[in-house]
């Protein structure tokens, strides 16, 4: 069914047609008012293998993994100019499903054209290996392959941004896919793989089912049919994922959780590191598994630094999401927000200081909104749950360093390596430290930066995988081996060369 105008209301997309789903509906209300924004079907098993087996029919028919990744490319860069044309409408839809300021909405869809147009041109350049005279006479081939069917499974903070990391990169190896996004924030993903329709992208490459991740994407992680499933969520989910997959052959590939820490040093632009703290933590109201929720703050400066840092967190604008003026939109659900208060009351109890914020904020004009206001503490044992786990809301934990060994040490000591940042004018202090920093990614005088030729990923319990740049198309394709004999061979048996 297509989509209505104030509540739209859809189906699921498989193999091209709106599809009624065996099971219930479930209905989406903006968190940061309550009003009813979108109704979707609560997908039951039955329609997790109705659409991996359109997805497998797909392509095992050679319809898109067979066509040449130049052709694949230019459908690429054709949804991207669509998904142009459509992008307030998108803003709109990830401003009221998530309750982010709709500033950053645009912002978000700004990075999806820029990603799905960066893997139409990594389309153009798919290619594999020769090795000539890889023994006396032989020729080798490498091939590069289509992994097969992918189920994408997303979370709800960055819907059509997560979504964009997987599905074109996905899309532009060759691969079809099983989308399946957050039940709270599933908007997106459905009118952006509608866009790819429109685009000329054929029907069953993209086929996105919704739901409860309990059910259905537990199914997808047991399927057979599925080869690879790419997860961003948490590293509580990922397990029961490893779990469900055991007994199947696919390739897991998992972006999950973080405890970013921001070091800053006395030598550093402090105007500029107040900047980037704040930022960092309260971007997206501090639902970004990036964010530098960790502040770690040389002594000899962090009195004042922390008082700049707390005063203008406490200017933040909370509220209307729709205000172009907003910074901290809605936490994503009532269970969450009081997650993030009950956070807030452990950091108390473990001795904190709270310097502003800790609290529920009331907004008039978004009654029934799920406000948490920005919330700053020094002096956090770094043993305190608060400087240990993700919260995943807008709350900072600052503490104290005197020696860059002490930097180091307090910002590894999590089990987490998403992003780290690292705020000094000693270019020799910032690659020293970055080099010795568990992380994915090092960030030196910025903050949440990023680009789509940029791999994106981390280690330990932040995840397995690299998403963007050639490294996240790379995951989505096998490499194929031709060893080819050039000349008579002599293989009787014992071979007098062995195997090799
Ligand atoms: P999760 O609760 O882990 O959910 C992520 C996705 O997994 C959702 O679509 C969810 O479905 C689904 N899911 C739930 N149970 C499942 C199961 N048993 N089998 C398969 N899928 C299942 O995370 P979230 O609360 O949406 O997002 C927040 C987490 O994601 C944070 O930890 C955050 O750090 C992480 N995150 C990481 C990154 C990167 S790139 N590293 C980016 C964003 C977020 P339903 O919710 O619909 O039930």
């Amino acid at each position: 069914m297509a989509p209505e105008q104030a509540v739209r209301t859809y189906t699921n997309l498989i193999g091209g047609e709106w599809t009624e789903s065996t099971g219930q509906t479930s209905t989406r209300r903006n968190p940061a008012n309550g009003r009813v924004v979108g109704e979707y079907a609560s997908s039951s098993v039955a329609d997790a293998d109705r659409a991996v087996a359109v997805a497998r029919a797909t392509f095992d028919a050679g319809t898109w993994s067979h066509v040449p990744p130049i052709e694949r490319g230019r459908l690429l860069l054709r949804w991207a100019d669509v998904i142009r044309a459509h992008r307030e409408e998108l803003a709109q839809i990830e401003a009221a499903e998530v309750g982010k300021p709709i500033r950053l909405a645009r912002g978000d869809i700004q990075g999806i054209i820029e990603l799905t147009e960066y893997c139409g041109t990594l389309a153009f350049d798919i290619h594999g290996d020769v090795f000539d005279r890889v023994a006396s006479e032989d020729l080798a081939m490498v091939l590069r392959e289509p992994i097969g069917v992918v189920a994408a499974i997303v979370p709800w903070n960055f819907p059509g941004l997560i979504y964009s990391q997987k599905v074109p990169f996905a899309l532009a190896a060759g691969c079809t896919v099983v989308v399946k996004p957050a039940e709270l924030t599933p908007g997106t993903a459905l009118e952006l793989s509608r866009l790819a329709l429109e685009a000329g992208i054929p029907a069953g490459v993209i086929n996105v089912i919704t739901g409860p991740g309990s059910v259905i994407g537990q199914r997808l992680a047991e399927h057979p049919d599925v080869d690879m499933l790419s997860f961003t969520g948490s590293t509580a989910v990922a397990k029961t994922i490893q779990r469900a997959a055991a007994h199947t052959h696919k390739h897991l590939a998992f972006e999950l959780g973080g405890k970013g820490a921001t070091i800053v040093f006395d030598d550093a632009n402090l105007d500029e590191a107040v900047d980037g703290v704040l930022f960092g933590v309260f971007f997206n109201q501090g639902e970004t598994c990036i964010a530098g929720t960790r502040l770690l703050v040389q002594d000899t400066i962090a009195d004042e630094f922390v008082a700049r840092v707390s005063r203008r967190a406490a200017e933040l604008r909370v509220g209307d999401v729709f205000d172009d003026e907003t910074d901290i939109g809605a936490m994503i659900s009532e269970g969450h927000l009081q997650s993030v208060l009950d956070y807030v009351e452990s950091g108390r109890e473990s001795g904190a200081r709270l310097v502003t914020g800790g609290t529920r904020v009331a907004v008039a004009g978004a009654e029934g909104g799920l406000f948490v206001a920005p919330t700053v503490f020094d002096h956090v044992d770094p043993e305190a749950r608060i400087f240990q786990e993700e919260i995943f809301g807008p709350v900072l934990a600052t503490t104290r360093f005197h020696t860059d060994a002490e930097a180091i040490e307090l910002a590894n000591k999590t089990v987490y390596g998403l992003a780290h940042g690292i705020w000094t004018s000693s270019v020799d202090r910032a690659i020293r430290l970055g080099r010795a920093l568990r992380a994915g990614t090092v960030w030196v005088n910025t903050a949440n930066d990023g680009a789509p030729q940029l791999p994106f990923g981390g280690v330990g319990a932040s995840g397995n995988s690299r998403e963007k740049g050639r490294g996240g198309l790379d995951e989505f394709l096998v490499s194929k081996t031709f060893h080819i004999h050039v000349g008579r061979r002599n293989l009787a048996y014992p071979s007098p060369e062995g195997l090799r």
